[in-house]
């Protein structure tokens, strides 16, 4: 398998549903920061409703999980939490 150059992988597989490029440490490299939603897959989805009617749980029944900022060390990445660097904590499910 072909790592990407920039060392932005996924590792743990989120639910990202945004992402945005924005120089956050400004010293002129792009960063990217990226949205995630909830700690959802296909083997923790859980079923709501009456017993033999199948619904879709609310998003309030699964955790939120955290957004990632992946600065750009000039070349690499670094995954951080962006909570972690004095901005408000922040989970894709609000
Ligand atoms: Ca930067």
């Amino acid at each position: 398998m072909r790592r990407p150059a920039a060392g932005v992988t996924g590792g743990r597989k989120l639910w990202s549903v945004a992402a945005a490029w924005l120089d956050y440490d400004r010293d002129g490299d792009l960063d990217l920061f990226v949205v995630n939603y909830l700690d959802w897959s296909a083997g923790n989805n859980k079923l709501c409703g009456m017993e033999g009617r199948r619904l879709t749980c609310s998003p309030t029944d699964y955790t939120g999980v955290p957004d990632l900022l992946y600065r750009n060390d000039g070349g690499a990445a670094s995954r951080t939490s962006p909570s972690r660097r004095g901005s408000p904590p922040t989970s894709g499910r609000a």
